[in-house]
């Protein structure tokens, strides 16, 4: 259906502000949120990639390459710098019906922020800055989402994954870092533990290969449909 016939509906239902229906896509590294919004490139939904290349040449500085270099030094450089693009789409406005982020400020600093800190890579007083900004864009910007999508996968098959695709910067990251990272996106997705989720959580099992997914993808079209 078309966009026009998107926004008679919301409109017709009294909606105040047209707002896409936006879904978090969410996992630990190597899940799969790539090939997971690639399934749902179409003309209805505005897909918004993690901006990875950005963060690997600001001005010609690699912060995601010095991060795993020297996380205790550029740790804060490189999250205020994650925390800054992600911003950005998050309140880019949509035409569309649909808007999908890989990723969101949240995962950012509940998985990746917080294991730093606990893993004393990160100063306290870089943590107290890096979530003062994240307090304080999180309560002046609308950017709650209404739907996460979690793609759950064991740690080991994601190890696997992140080997074989080879990026350079992840050369070094043992199978232990991505245990620790697994267990914060659980606490913060499924348990519910420390922090508050931003939208309801819908669990797809990516451990399957990631050519046989289409069918565990194809669970969240009613959702998306309904949206639409
Ligand atoms: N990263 C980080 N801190 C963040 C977000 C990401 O350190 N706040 C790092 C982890 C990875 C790289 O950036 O080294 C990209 O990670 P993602 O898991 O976000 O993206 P992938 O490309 O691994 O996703 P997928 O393979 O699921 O498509």
């Amino acid at each position: 259906r078309s966009t026009a016939h998107w926004l008679n509906k919301r409109v017709m239902a009294g909606a105040v502000s047209v707002k896409p229906f936006t879904v978090f896509v969410e996992g630990n590294i190597g899940s799969g949120k790539t090939t997971f919004l690639n399934h749902f490139a179409r003309p209805d939904v505005d897909l918004l990639s993690e901006p990875v290349d950005m963060w690997r040449n600001v001005e010609g500085h690699n912060l995601l390459g010095l991060m795993y270099e020297n996380p205790s030094r550029w740790g804060l450089t490189f999250q205020t710098y994650v925390q800054l693009t992600m911003l950005d789409l998050h309140t880019r406005t949509s035409t569309h019906p649909v808007k999908m982020m890989e990723r969101s400020i949240y995962s950012a600093r509940y998985c990746f922020v917080e294991n730093l800190a606990r893993e004393e890579l990160m100063p306290a007083a870089d943590y107290v800055v890096l979530d003062e900004w994240f307090k304080w864009i999180t309560s002046h910007f609308h950017i709650g989402g209404d739907l996460i999508v979690y793609l759950r996968t064991c740690p080991e098959v994601v190890f696997e994954r992140m080997k074989a695709r080879a990026r350079e910067e992840e050369s070094c990251v043992p199978l232990e870092y991505l245990r620790k990272l697994h267990k914060l996106h659980e606490d913060w997705l499924l348990n519910q533990t420390k922090f508050c989720c931003p939208a309801p959580v819908m669990v797809l099992d990516a451990n399957r290969d990631l050519s046989e997914m289409e069918e565990e993808f194809r669970k969240c079209e009613p959702i998306f449909s309904a949206a639409l």
